[in-house]
């Protein structure tokens, strides 16, 4: 007590074992809860794998004892002692201390509880997002974000896929539209990306062929809804000689399998989470746009031919093909009006642009691209773009461009549709909303 340490921590709660019974170990955590019974104190300290049982005798250590039932909740702390073999501790070992450290204070009152049984609102939690994200089930999601995004790298590299970083700082907008963080940029005005969009199309000139990021999107948009973040992270892919929009739609179903399949695995956080992860049947149904509208007409909507599908619309659907066994499918065919401008048109009417979605909520968004420089003039007109805000965009159309088509989808997105998460707030570290600029 008092003295420094040799060691902070020998082991984790989790990785304790009948062999170190008996022997001395050091153990360092936050401590969760402190229970003084006068001759005997329990004390449970919480690490990055769970918990376990400090117990204090008063007896034997009285000065130490009184120290160590004076810390307040949620200090960080270490300990040294002897680790015993107890039927009655959690984990079947209880550690009694003989020397402690204090790494770290917490000031009291907690602004958040960790254990706590009453619910805090979600905005208290995310105010002390850093206390938030000491709950094993908050962690979990975290824990389960890291193995899809892996299942993301290993699935795209063995598709011969490479990873690229492209610039969040750009000169106009990437997807159109008014819903831009505009900067200073020295002298000039620059946007903060709001997806990358025109650099990946830019790479299928290059003849790398096969490029995916791991994409922030900056979005100004200005509502609040339980789906939608002002800062956001997505897959973002392109990919060059296809054939057609069915060729990125292939890749895709296939890279949603193979994160569902990786989060199949992560059977500890599902527990907590207290989720079961049922693997979803290849191919996903194809739906084009027409049958799409006339499955909503004929349930009640209102929508009519050429409209994009709004919150309520997508939500019945969403209820209709469930009905008919199908959690996944794409809509395909859309209209080209609703479409952006880089989309490829088919005929006059439609485009081969298409939405993945999942149980009414919409995961991602691709299409075949328009790879001739002079159509690509044309949309961006009747989108009303100015080409001269494109200048470098369309230069690489103009030395050789394949023919190419990819996808952008929203990671939070896909956690919220895996884990059945309400609000996609919960998915990101630290949101960002129309309301939250800190933490
Ligand atoms: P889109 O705008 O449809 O397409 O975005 C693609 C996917 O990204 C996710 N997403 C969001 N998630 C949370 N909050 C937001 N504000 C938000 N905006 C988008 C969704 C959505 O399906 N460039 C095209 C993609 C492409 O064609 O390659 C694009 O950005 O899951």
């Amino acid at each position: 007590m008092g003295e420094s340490m040799k060691s902070y921590r020998s082991h984790y709660s989790k990785d304790v074992t009948t062999e170190d019974y008996g022997k001395k170990i050091t153990v360092a955590g936050w401590v969760e809860d402190i229970r003084n019974i006068g001759s005997i104190a329990f004390i449970i300290l919480r690490d990055r794998k769970g918990t376990l049982q400090v117990t204090g005798l008063k007896k034997q250590h009285p000065e130490l004892f009184e120290k160590l039932v004076g810390i307040s909740r949620e200090s960080v702390i270490a300990v040294e002692g002897l680790c015993k073999a107890s039927d009655k501790a959690r984990n079947g070992y209880e550690v009694i201390p003989e020397k402690f450290e204090v790494l770290s204070a917490a000031e009291t009152p907690l602004p958040l509880g960790v254990v706590d049984k009453v619910e805090s609102d979600l905005d208290t939690r995310l105010d002390n997002r850093f206390i938030d994200l000491r709950k094993p089930e908050i962690q979990a999601i975290f824990k389960i974000r890291t193995q899809v995004i892996a299942a993301i790298h290993e699935y795209l590299k063995s598709q011969s896929f490479i990873e690229v970083h492209t610039p969040n700082i750009i000169a106009s907008s990437s997807e159109g539209g008014t819903d831009v963080f505009k900067l200073k940029y020295f002298e000039k005005e620059a946007f903060l990306a709001q997806s990358p969009q025109l650099y990946k199309q830019m790479l299928m000139a290059t003849g790398l062929d096969r490029v995916y990021e791991i994409a922030w999107y900056f979005r100004a948009e200005e509502h609040n809804t339980r789906r939608h973040l002002n800062e956001s992270t997505a897959v973002d892919l392109e990919m060059a000689f296809i054939n057609s929009e069915e060729d990125v739609m292939k890749i895709l179903e296939n890279l949603v399998y193979n994160m569902w399949k990786r989060a199949s695995k992560c059977t500890e956080e599902l527990k907590i989470l207290d989720k079961k992860v049922v693997l979803p049947k290849l191919p996903f149904k194809r739906l084009p746009y027409d049958e799409v509208i006339k499955k909503l007409n004929k349930n009640g909507s209102k929508i009519t031919w050429g409209e994009d599908l709004g919150t309520e619309d997508e939500r019945l659907l969403g209820e209709i093909m469930k009905k008919e066994g199908h959690e996944f499918y794409f809509i395909t065919k859309y209209p080209i009006e609703v479409k952006q401008f880089y989309t490829m048109p088919e005929g006059e009417k439609y485009s081969r642009g298409f939405d993945l979605e999942c149980k009414g909520v919409e995961l991602a968004s691709g299409s075949q691209r328009i790879h001739d420089v002079e159509l690509l003039k044309k949309r961006l007109k009747e989108c009303d773009l100015d080409p001269k805000d494109f200048e470098s965009y369309l230069k690489a159309f103009r030395f050789g461009m394949p023919p190419h088509g990819g996808f952008g989808f929203g990671i939070e997105r896909f956690l919220m549709e895996l884990l059945e998460i309400k609000n996609i707030r919960e998915c990101i570290l630290f949101p960002r909303d129309r309301a939250r600029l800190t933490p």
